[in-house]
């Protein structure tokens, strides 16, 4: 397969290669792709080295797959480009995930939707992917009516401004701001921009790609995401009212036997799952498995999970293999 990395000097991109590789995806030639001013730098694949093209290059190419992490307004413009010249987009901007006419994918959720037609295929947000994984073995059981989510968010998810910026004020160097206010030893209620009904644009992607991906607009969302001054992964906790009464045992053997989940949830020898534990993981991990014993039918989850991998970089390249095996590529 001939596969182009559109943003492959950025966090997202970078760790797209190094999956890429690990998982042995068949490359047979790689394009890492870049804006003109990153064009002509170089990047590590497998041991080699490979230079980087601009998009009008890549596009001449024909890859069979361009993994886009270069931000929504690269994704508007030259997806479409892409596409037209025959090549399969994951994208793991906004820009399309929410269009009727496009598939949002996370592979051991709802693979299943996506066809031979389509080309342009959204990669979901980071906090939303590792949410539904947990999500989907229980609604499948107990149907969900309502879900109650607090995030706590790694730094890696806004980019290497915000990487920089907590360790400049960690170290007590002046530096670029990716944030308002400090994030070193503060806690930021607050990601991307705020909503007219209060909202911001974090909390409002959970509650409208949640319904999406799980294929039910039945199901009732609300989200606070916050901002922690924390590299490996995002954590959750995740509150779920379902239709019906459940036995914390199945609860437990369902999340086990879910695909792309690990249980992390042993108390009394005090093993829970926390953003050390997850980063370089591909897989969700899931704990403090708990009724929620002020109302009827309720459970508590921590659900946690390295963002630039499951919640990117990871989940794109399931969407490239699902659809390479199931003759889809
Ligand atoms: C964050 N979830 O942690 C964001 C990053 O829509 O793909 C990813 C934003 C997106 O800040």
């Amino acid at each position: 397969m001939k596969v182009a990395v559109v943003g492959a000097t950025g966090l997202v991109g970078s760790v797209m290669l190094k999956v890429l590789a690990e998982r042995n995806f068949p490359v047979t030639e790689l394009i890492p792709v870049a804006s003109a001013k990153s064009a002509g730098k170089e990047v590590d694949f497998k041991g080699k080295k490979y230079k980087v093209v601009t998009v009008d290059d890549a596009i001449a190419m024909k890859p069979d797959v361009a993994l886009f992490s270069a931000g929504g307004s690269t994704s508007l413009e030259q997806a479409p480009r892409f596409a037209e010249a025959g090549t399969v987009v994951i994208d793991n901007s906004s820009a399309w995930r929410m269009d009727p006419t496009k598939k949002l994918v996370v592979p051991e959720v709802n693979a299943n939707v996506i066809t031979k037609e389509d080309k342009i295929i959204a990669n979901p947000n980071c906090s939303t992917i590792q949410m539904v994984v947990a999500l989907k073995p229980l609604h499948e059981k107990y149907k969900i009516k309502r879900v109650v989510v607090s995030t706590y968010q790694s730094v890696t998810g806004t980019g290497k401004k915000a990487v920089d910026q907590l360790m400049n004020e960690r170290n007590g160097i002046e530096g670029a701001k990716a944030y308002p206010y400090t994030i070193d030893l503060n806690v930021i209620p607050h990601i991307d921009v705020f909503q007219d009904n209060g909202y911001t644009k974090e909390e409002m992607k959970m509650i409208y790609e949640t319904k999406k991906i799980m294929g039910d607009d039945s199901i009732r969302v609300t989200a606070t995401t916050v901002r922690i001054p924390v590299m490996g992964g995002h954590s959750e906790s995740v509150n779920i009212e379902f239709e019906n009464d459940f036995d914390l045992a199945e609860v437990r053997s369902l999340l086990e036997q879910q695909e792309g989940l690990i249980v992390v949830d042993d108390p009394a020898n005090l093993k829970y799952p926390m953003p050390m534990d997850a980063h370089e993981k591909d897989e969700v991990l899931v704990g403090r498995i708990r009724r929620d014993e002020s109302q009827p039918n309720t459970l508590n989850l921590w659900v946690v999970a390295d963002n630039l991998r499951k919640g990117a970089a990871t989940n794109a390249v399931q969407i490239a293999e699902y659809m390479k095996k199931n003759g889809l590529l």
